[in-house]
């Protein structure tokens, strides 16, 4: 008879879930005793790191991805990672050791002992299986559940006195050999009645959002917008995590603003908006008015139930976004609607401006290879970044959706791992990298060759524009004078080097790119908010 242990890396192996992302403490290291040499363990220092960069790995893999943590401190240490997981449509199967049965009741030491409940609102589905022999059930609920959509962060709890316990020899196999596939095509008759909407509309326009990429349907957008000559727009940045259409092709507009009002006003003039793959929309800060231009219909595609019963405005079809642009392309005619206005492309940054942020995209833009990719957390240069890179290849971009700071620089270890043979750059804000710093470290512990790029502003600069807007005067905490990150991660191993004019920031991350290791470039920037 197989043990718990067998059964349960059988059926990771069975989801090619082989490389798992952990922090171990007492109440785990009986899971990891005997780690088969087909796996590979990689170490966190902490356990946000380690859910982020399980989560930048299930993205770029497209796969389930197991992170492994502490008991009730791990889990705890880890929320904010799961929050942003959820927000990413991110299939992370967040798995927390226990304290031994015998001992659960008396609650020893580290005893989780409200497990499921923590994680919860947070994770599509959190147990803890009532018997040892339970445990490659329970691990197999949740990695099909985390795969199927919306994909998202599932929970399960293990007590460490369950992985030598004997399983069933054929429930373990049934278990292995089992394969969930979950994406739902459309009615018919709703793609049917939505092609002819979109065919006969005067003016009608397409949103693009993050679960496109996910899906595998940039070609389906792509060939749509140009069979109905559709201009199109990304969602939001801040909510948008992916991006699921060229931002390179004539027919690409920009990204939305972020705001219920300037959506609105953005979108003027449209008869029809169709949004595929993003919730209608990931608002913030609050600008109130009408939800959309007069006159305009909505039809929003998700595979997401709650995206669609919970937005305020339009119809909504559930079913995969990327099937079901597919479909639509296949039932619209040729439009003889005049093509949209070619778009203007990256605005023009004046190299002999102060270095701003802008200023060091463009410098970025010039030596980006053709398949890099990037993973963006540097909340006041998003745009700018947008603007100035325009990602034109499916996989390029990792945001977090989320809002909470800590994703970038952990879920680009994971992207990396996930795409080794992809160039990875992740470009951070110097208050921003604080909060998944220990990243630094897996990266150079696993030799992930990505290229940092530290933007130093010394301020929380997007919080003071917010101030702005809130019409908040006096706000302490928002300066960091004197944070020298590059110090702080040659401290964890990483090669860096301050780049100060736009020469040397090409220079700099031109070399950085060839590198065989990980690589950090911190350039000094102006403080303030970079737009375009
Ligand atoms: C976990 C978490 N804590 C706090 C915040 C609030 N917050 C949003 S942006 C920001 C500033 C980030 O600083 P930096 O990376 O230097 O970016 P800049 O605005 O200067 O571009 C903060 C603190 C957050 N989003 N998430």
């Amino acid at each position: 008879m197989p043990t718990v242990r067998e059964a349960s890396f059988d059926l990771f192996r069975s989801q090619q879930a082989t490389t798992i992302f952990g922090n171990p403490g007492s109440t785990e290291l009986p899971m990891l005793a005997d780690f088969p040499a087909d796996f590979r363990y990689v170490l966190g220092l902490q356990e946000a790191v380690v859910v982020g960069m399980a989560d930048g790995y299930a993205q770029a893999s497209g796969r389930p991805t197991v992170a492994n943590l502490h008991t009730g401190p791990g889990v705890g240490n880890a929320m904010g990672a799961i929050f942003n997981a959820q927000a990413n449509h991110s299939p992370v199967v967040v798995t927390a050791g226990q304290q031994v049965r015998a001992q659960m009741t008396m609650q020893a030491l580290l005893t989780n002992r409200d497990a499921t409940r923590m994680p919860h609102p947070l994770v599509k589905w959190s147990y803890e299986p009532p018997r040892p022999e339970d445990v490659p059930l329970a691990l197999a609920h949740g990695i099909h559940l985390a795969a199927l959509p919306p994909r998202g962060p599932v929970f399960v709890s293990l007590p460490m006195d369950d992985w030598d316990a004997e399983v069933d020899r054929a429930e373990a196999d049934a278990a292995v050999a089992r394969r969930v596939s979950g994406r739902a095509s459309a009615d018919p008759d709703a793609v049917r009645r939505l092609a002819g909407h979109l065919d006969q509309a005067e003016n009608p326009v397409l949103v693009v959002g993050p679960d496109v990429d996910a899906g595998g349907g940039w070609d389906a957008a792509v060939g749509l917008a140009e069979r109905q000559r559709l201009p199109v727009w990304a969602p939001p940045a801040p909510g948008s995590g992916r991006i699921g259409f060229p931002e390179g092709h004539p027919n690409f507009r920009g990204v939305l603003p972020p705001a219920i009002g300037p959506v609105a006003q953005t979108l003027e003039g449209h008869d029809l908006i169709v949004v595929a793959g993003s919730s209608v929309f990931p608002y913030y800060p609050y600008i109130p008015g009408p939800l959309l231009p007069e006159g305009a219909q909505l039809v929003a595609i998700t595979s997401d139930p709650d995206e669609a019963a919970r937005a305020p405005m339009g119809y909504a079809i559930v079913a995969d976004p990327a099937l079901t642009l597919k479909a639509l392309l296949e039932a619209v005619p040729e439009s003889s609607r005049p093509a949209p206005e070619p778009n203007q492309g990256p605005t023009e940054i004046p190299p002999e401006d102060p270095l701003n942020s802008s200023t060091v995209h463009t410098a970025l833009a010039e030596v980006f290879p053709e398949d890099g990719i990037v993973v963006l957390e540097s909340p006041a240069s998003t745009l700018a970044l947008r603007n100035q890179l325009r990602i034109s290849r499916p996989g390029s971009y990792f945001f977090s959706s989320g809002g909470g700071l800590g994703f970038g620089l952990a879920a680009s270890v994971g992207v990396q791992l996930a795409q080794p043979d992809r160039p990875v750059v992740c470009v951070l804000g110097e208050g921003s990298a604080q909060y998944a710093i220990t990243a630094f470290w897996s990266a150079v512990a696993y030799e992930a060759p990505i290229v940092f790029l530290v933007l130093n502003n010394s301020e929380y600069a997007i919080l003071k524009w917010f101030a702005e807007v809130e019409q908040v005067e006096g706000a302490p905490g928002l300066d960091l004078p004197k944070l020298d990150v590059a110090a702080v991660a040659a401290g964890y191993g990483v090669a860096t080097r301050v780049a100060k004019d736009r020469d040397e920031v090409r220079e700099a991350l031109a070399s950085a790119l060839a590198s065989p290791r990980p690589e950090l470039v911190e350039v000094p920037v102006q403080p303030g908010m970079s737009l375009f």
